[in-house]
């Protein structure tokens, strides 16, 4: 599509810094064995400040590490991975010490000695993983995975990231690319030969291409919401009156003793928060102080903090008292409450406690309402499958890589350009060119072929230092 200026942007801009970068690979801390790495186009003048002998290849060399003034700090390994077949595309140098903090330090101190004059620093957080994406190494679907991999909160979560690191998801993303660039060469040489007078729509099956490439951003869509699911999770806020229990049902979902539990009205005054696993999902719970009119200025402003939590929750987990199903919260401080939960948007579920009290049975009652008695762990297993629903979470066996909120925006905007693309072309196919180009840019900033320096950079920085 070379005669589209806008396409050649290559965004993901500026040639790979030259400055040879250092950083521990391995995390704080005390630990068997703890690595140093080291980055740059030529790493044969620091090598050979560093030892005595020359390095081979991707060969592990046994011996002492020294600093500037030839006293031994550590022995370890030192292993050389040349250009361009390590992990940055660039030399890599790692050395493999002890994993002690005091003895990283030294040992990073006499590298950053040993690399005076040739331009050495400390990499910044991402940058090894941001120089392997700029070489090419990774895709950034891929660069994001290996975070994703690392901060993976469950067995479940870091199996998702394992194959979207391997390219399971830029492999989907490209192949829908690869689709719509075809789609945009027939329809961009009927413009550049309009004599031929050739109508792109009722030519090479045009509308049922463009469906087809349609159908496959949805069902990647919809897969890759459940690898969002795995990494975002989902934000629950229980509310309610004093004393239905909310503090003791987060105690239950997280099987701990996270809140005090009292049978006094009042107890909860800050939020809590704790994240669950459900079945791999991250689920933070947030526990809060009762709803009601106080006088306590601290518990009021415990009920404000409710207020908050509820207007960020994705659900609201309204809680009572099982033995007053009906009861109203009409209370001001409650039905604010509520209308908070409205405006935001929060799916709502209504729960009812202490069943083990009540004579009801546990469980979905016809009108959706769930009971359950925190104490006894009667009706947990029906609320926790109700809040992967209301998550949209279709079990392990939907979800195939883990995704990011960026990506399904990415898949979104994609999907709305093709909707707009049949269309267009009563206007001009100008018009649908453009829609197409702009649905295929899309695409590309998943894996990175058009993405922002910005925001190249936000995602980079999340990393951690040394990765
Ligand atoms: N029988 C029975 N008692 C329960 C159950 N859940 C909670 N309780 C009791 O109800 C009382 C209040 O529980 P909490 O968890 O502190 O209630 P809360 O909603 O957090 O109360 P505040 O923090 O004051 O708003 C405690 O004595 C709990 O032991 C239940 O399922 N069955
Ligand atoms: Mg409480």
């Amino acid at each position: 599509m070379g005669d589209h200026p806008q396409d050649r942007e290559v965004l993901s801009g500026e040639s790979p810094g030259d400055d040879p970068i250092v950083a521990p690979a391995t995390a704080p801390g005390r630990g068997a064995i703890g690595v140093i790495r080291v980055s740059g186009c030529d790493l044969s003048p620091l090598v050979s400040r560093l030892f005595d002998f020359p390095l081979i290849a991707r060969h592990a060399h046994f011996g002492p590490f020294r600093d500037a003034a030839g006293e031994v700090i550590d022995q370890g390994l030192a292993i050389r991975f040349p250009a361009p077949n390590s992990y940055t595309g660039e030399d890599v140098l790692e050395l493999q010490c002890h994993g002690g903090p005091v003895v990283m330090q030294l040992l990073l101190r006499a590298v950053l000695e040993a690399g005076k004059g040739l331009g050495l620093r400390l990499a910044r957080a991402g940058e090894f993983t941001e120089r392997a994406f700029l070489n090419g190494k990774l895709d950034l679907a891929q660069a994001e995975a290996v975070a994703d991999l690392i901060d993976a909160g469950s067995a479940q979560a870091a199996r998702m990231a394992g194959r979207a690191l391997v390219g399971e998801f830029s492999d989907r993303v490209r192949k829908i690319a690869d689709a719509l660039v075809e789609v945009r060469m027939f329809v961009e040489a009927c413009l550049d030969f309009p004599e031929e007078d050739i109508d792109p729509l009722t030519q090479g099956d045009l509308a049922a291409r463009l469906d087809s490439v349609r159908s496959d951003v949805a069902a990647l869509l919809a897969t890759a919401r459940q690898g969002a699911l795995l990494r975002e999770g989902m934000t629950v806020v229980i509310a309610g009156e004093p004393n239905v229990g909310k503090s003791s049902l987060l105690n239950a979902l997280a099987s701990a003793e996270v809140a005090i539990v009292t049978d006094l009205p009042g107890t909860t005054r800050d939020r809590l928060a704790q994240t669950v696993q459900i079945e791999g999902v991250p689920v933070e719970i947030i526990d809060t102080a009762g709803l009601r009119l106080t006088d306590d200025p601290v518990e009021r402003i415990g009920i404000d903090r409710a207020r908050g939590g509820i207007a960020t929750a994705d659900v609201v987990l309204w809680l009572a008292d099982a033995r007053e199903p009906d009861r109203d919260e009409a209370g001001a401080i409650a039905s604010e409450a509520i209308r908070t939960a409205r405006e935001s948007g929060a799916a709502e579920l209504r729960v009812l406690n202490k069943v083990d009290l009540s004579g009801h049975a546990p469980g979905t009652d016809e009108s959706g309402r769930i009971w359950i008695s925190a104490q006894t762990g009667a009706g947990l297993e029906a609320l926790r499958g109700r809040l992967l629903a209301l998550a949209g979470w279709q079990g392990a066996a939907e979800a195939q890589f883990i995704a990011r909120e960026r990506h399904l925006q990415a898949l979104r905007t994609c999907g709305e350009r093709l909707d707009a693309a049949l269309p267009a072309a009563a206007d001009g196919f100008e018009l649908m060119a453009e829609e197409l180009r702009l649905a295929h840019r899309a695409l590309g900033s998943i894996t990175g072929e058009f993405t922002a320096d910005d925001l190249l950079g936000e995602i980079f920085s999340r990393f951690c230092i040394g990765k």
